[in-house]
């Protein structure tokens, strides 16, 4: 059988490269789309990956760059996984979200529609666009209410998706993804600085953590079990949006409780709270309702909440370890 082609944007991301691994894992000769222009490289999510995969340059913003790189590779499937993914810096960047977040993903889908339209399509949405939902948890009939530009911006990819689906008859669709977590989570996001943070305490590297809304609260899974919703997504036969997460929210405090405990350290003594990682505005109770992913795509996650932060630990506690 013919060896199926992949184009993933935002390799370097985390879920990028959990997502080029897996596909690897499946025979898939995998394209990885970076940045063009960048001084630095990133390679430290794929550096293990790197010889298994071709990168290729170009930028979301420039149609053109993504129609002569389609047209070159070909691919079955693309996953659109590149954004700027933070949402405290959106409130900072509005523009650039936008730009990049909401705009990036529609050249994407313009420059399918122009090359080959029978491209599979995997847009990243996500459970911002529910940002202001008064009903949970969530499901793929929740009226969208996004209170970010970070939600903003993919509300607008989101919909721009099924209008192409709808209009074009693209097999596109979104994956309305809940916060996932790994070790190759950035150390903005609270997860990973909760651990970074708390390993380096126990190292006696640092003797403070500071924190925003510890009563913050999400519905936290493992990257590496979503990824294969993504791929599953696009092997069904009617293309279909899914909500995926775990359906068990914590808070931000429980997750430094459980890091510190399993460290052995006591949490009151090393957390504060600092008001300049407070946002602007919070987003309502946002929690799964993953009914559909579990009965169509046959998905559910494997990873609970315990075992996410043991694996995180063990990961940073090598990490940090080696470069003391
Ligand atoms: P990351 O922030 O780890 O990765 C984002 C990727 O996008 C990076 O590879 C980054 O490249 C790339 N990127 C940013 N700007 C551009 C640009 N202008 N052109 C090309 N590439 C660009 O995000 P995650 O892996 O966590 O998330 C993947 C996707 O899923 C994102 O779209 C995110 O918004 C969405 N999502 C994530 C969730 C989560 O909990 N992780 C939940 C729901 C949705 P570079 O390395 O050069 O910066
Ligand atoms: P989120 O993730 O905004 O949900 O977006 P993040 O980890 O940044 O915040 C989660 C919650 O924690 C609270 N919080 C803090 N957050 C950060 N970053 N730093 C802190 O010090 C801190 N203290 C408390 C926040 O207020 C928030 O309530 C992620 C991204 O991956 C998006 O791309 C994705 O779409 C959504 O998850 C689903």
């Amino acid at each position: 059988m013919k060896k199926k082609t992949a184009l993933i944007t935002g390799i370097t991301g985390q879920d990028g490269s959990y997502l080029a691994e897996f596909l690897l894992g499946k025979n898939y000769k995998v394209f990885g789309l970076e940045r063009s222009g960048l001084a630095i490289k990133k390679y430290a999510n794929i550096q293990h990956i790197i010889n298994k995969i071709e990168l290729t340059s170009a930028d979301l913003l420039d149609e053109g760059s993504l129609i002569d790189i389609i047209s070159t590779i070909k691919p079955d499937e693309i996953y659109n996984l590149a954004a700027r993914s933070s949402v405290a810096e959106s409130w900072k960047d509005p523009v650039l979200t936008g730009e990049i977040t909401a705009l990036g993903a529609v050249k994407l889908l313009e420059a399918v529609r122009k090359t080959n339209d029978k491209i599979k399509f995997y847009q990243a949405s996500s459970s911002e666009i529910f940002g202001g939902s008064k009903k949970s948890p969530q499901n793929e009939e929740t009226c969208p209410n996004p209170k970010s530009p970070y939600g903003a911006a993919k509300l607008y990819a989101h919909w721009m998706v099924k209008s192409y689906r709808e209009t074009y008859n693209m097999f596109a669709v979104s994956g309305i993804l809940f916060n996932h977590e790994s070790p190759r989570r950035g150390v903005e996001y609270v997860t990973r600085k909760i651990i970074h943070e708390a390993v380096k305490i126990k190292l006696d590297m640092s003797e403070e953590l500071r924190l925003g809304n510890l009563e913050a609260r999400r519905d936290w899974g493992f990257a590496g079990d979503y990824v294969k919703a993504m791929w599953l997504m696009l092997q069904q036969e009617k293309p279909m949006d899914f909500v995926i997460g775990t359906g068990e929210i914590h808070s931000v405090k429980d997750f430094a409780i459980e890091t510190f405990e399993r460290l052995g350290l006591d949490w009151e003594k090393y957390v504060k709270t600092d008001a300049s990682f407070i946002r602007p505005a919070e987003t309502n109770l946002l929690v799964a309702d993953n009914t559909n992913a579990k009965k169509i795509l046959k998905w559910s996650p494997k990873t609970n909440f315990k075992k996410l932060i043991k694996l995180m630990i063990k990961e940073e506690m090598k990490l940090l370890s080696e470069n003391k």
